[in-house]
């Protein structure tokens, strides 16, 4: 903590460079390029190579699970999307994958991919005969990722908007004890904020509790083996916010020892 000094105090403010709202990305492959401006207190993206940890964006394509961004100065390619029209969602966290939360710190972009699809695999004619290789693989160097098929959600960046963070995927040991819930909301307030929208969190289908000040909560007692987390946003009335479908989201994560 005295190392990382006061950067967890950070205002920063996010700006998408690439790919530009409501452009046309030609081909599978999206660069995501960023800029980090504001008051930054030392914040800076970057995994420190001994531990593998470090501040970092939180990139979510669609409604997918995030991946995680490092070195900024470098542009993240998202690669094989598909062809249609996708959302990303991006914005900076810490080492332990809380979110900043200030207003400038989340950016939404819409996007159109044209000729997308699976370019690991040959083009075909429609005999099945090979036109063309597959392209040359990527730079190892260039941070990125393979994205699973899927398209953007009917969503509006004006209304009520719950972005699922964490937690995601696998955890062992002493990480799965406490796990954080942590998610990023847009155009909303929380009951405890002088709001009034709620966050439901259910574990397992089963156990179910209420989120009313936007922070991140730690929950305790994970089992062995698999889980689900599901996120919604709730109304005053006690119903379910719609929201182009990301405002309910439910995460699989594996717990191990
Ligand atoms: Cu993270």
């Amino acid at each position: 903590m005295k190392q990382r000094g006061e950067q967890d105090q950070a205002q920063p403010t996010l700006t998408v460079l690439s790919p530009a709202n409501n452009s046309t990305i030609s081909g599978s492959t999206v660069e995501v390029k960023l800029e980090l401006s504001g008051d930054l207190k030392g914040y800076m993206p970057h995994k420190d190579p001994a531990t593998g940890k470090g501040n970092h964006i939180h990139v979510i394509l669609d409604n997918q699970p995030y991946e995680a961004y490092y070195e900024i100065n470098q542009p993240f390619e998202l690669r094989n999307v598909a062809e249609g029209k996708h959302t990303l969602r991006l914005f900076p966290s810490r080492p332990w994958h809380e979110s900043f939360k200030n207003n400038g710190a989340f950016e939404m972009v819409t996007f159109t991919v044209k000729g997308g699809g699976d370019t690991s695999k040959p083009t075909t004619t429609n005999k099945g005969e090979t036109m063309a290789s597959p392209a040359a693989s990527p730079q190892p160097s260039r941070e990125g990722k393979d994205v699973a098929k899927s398209m953007a959600g009917e969503v509006s960046a004006t209304n009520p908007l719950l972005t699922y963070s964490r937690p995601k995927g696998d955890y062992s040991g002493a990480e799965a004890d406490p796990l954080m819930i942590d998610f990023w909301l847009s155009n909303a307030r929380l009951r405890d904020e002088g709001g009034e929208y709620r966050v439901r969190y259910t574990i397992d289908g089963a156990q179910t509790g209420f989120i009313d000040k936007w922070g991140p909560i730690w929950l305790s007692g994970w089992t062995t083996g698999k889980h689900t987390v599901k996120l919604e946003l709730i109304d005053k009335n006690g119903n379910a916010v719609e929201n182009g479908g990301y405002n309910s989201t439910t995460r699989d994560i594996n717990v191990t020892r």
